[in-house]
């Protein structure tokens, strides 16, 4: 057997989560047409008869505007973090990238040399990747590079076969019927999290955190029927809280519905989802408010 940690690293957007999802055959990870999706490094787990892969969801590169930016930073802690710990990293870029940019650079340079690194680029079903296997031949020593489609389920066994070299001899370690190491009520907040991408414009999602503050599966409670689920929405400001709860209630009404349906399908319980808005102003500068809401280490 062979079991080994790859994590996925790349621009936001360009398909790392999708990518996950294509290799796992299921919507594990939560995605969206809008950068900045994942916030929080997530170790997905693969199985063949073969290999355990342990590929580790990572935010999208996010540049620091400044020092006070706490989210931004612990972003980029959990990228490194991830980096450090893999037996090989797949640099996803998107197919149609049309030249390199200043944070290529600076992930090339932090990247440790010993770990190999496999090019990938991804959405080849909207854009020919000869041209940005060129410009990124440029930048980096890779092991391989492989145009794939994590829409399409292309390219993902020539990338498995380029990856299986670099994965050690081992056991398993994590049962196969695991799928994420994570909690479900983690998980919850995340579906919460991407119905607020679909739902709401511009910069408002990337202002809200969820909060699951009450978990209560009829696994633990056999005298309940349904899961209960309390969650806060957190927005910065009552502008922000205002566009949450939108008129006569009618957004949280659809967030609510369409989160409560996902979160049916993927716990296989009925659910009553408890919604609650407030405002912490400031949360993404303030460490107790970070460290609360799973967004830092220290
Ligand atoms: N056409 C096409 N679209 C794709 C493909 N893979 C992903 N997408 C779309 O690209 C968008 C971003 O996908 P994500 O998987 O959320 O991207 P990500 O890299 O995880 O983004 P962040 O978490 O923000 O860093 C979504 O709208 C996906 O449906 C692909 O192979 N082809
Ligand atoms: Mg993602």
């Amino acid at each position: 057997m062979k079991c080994g940690t790859v994590s996925l690293i790349g621009r936001p957007n360009v398909g790392k989560s999708s990518l996950i999802n294509a290799f796992l055959k299921t919507r594990a990870v939560i995605i969206s047409p809008k950068p900045q999706t994942t916030r929080n490094s997530i170790r997905c787990i693969y199985n063949d008869e073969n290999a355990q892969i342990i590929f580790t969801d990572t935010p999208g590169l996010y540049k620091i505007k400044n020092s006070r930016d706490k989210l931004g930073i612990f972003l980029n802690d959990e990228i490194l973090d991830a980096v450090e710990n893999s037996d090989a990293v797949l640099w996803l870029v998107d197919a149609g990238a049309k030249k390199l940019q200043p944070d290529d650079y600076a992930v090339a340079e932090v990247l440790p040399k010993k770990i190999p690194v496999i090019l990938i680029a991804n959405k080849s079903d909207k854009a020919d990747p000869s041209r940005v296997f060129s410009l990124y031949e440029t930048l980096y020593g890779f092991s391989a590079k492989i145009a794939v489609s994590a829409k399409l389920n292309k390219g993902l066994e020539n990338l498995m076969s380029a990856l299986m070299p670099f994965i050690p001899e081992g056991e398993p370690l994590y049962d196969p019927e695991i799928l994420m190491d994570t909690t479900e009520k983690f998980m919850a907040a995340e579906i919460i999290r991407e119905k607020i991408l679909m739902s709401l414009h511009d910069e408002v999602p990337h202002r809200i955190a969820v909060e699951v503050v009450e978990y209560k599966s009829p696994e633990e409670y056999p005298g309940r029927k349904k899961l209960y689920i309390r969650a806060s929405l957190i927005a910065e400001t009552e502008g922000q809280k205002k566009i949450l709860i939108g008129n006569g209630g009618e957004m949280i009404k659809k967030i609510g519905a369409l989160s409560r349906k996902s979160i049916e399908d993927a716990t296989g319980f009925g659910v009553f989802l408890d919604l609650w808005v407030k405002v912490v102003p400031d949360w993404r500068k303030n460490i107790t408010a970070l460290k609360r809401l799973g967004y830092s280490q220290k």
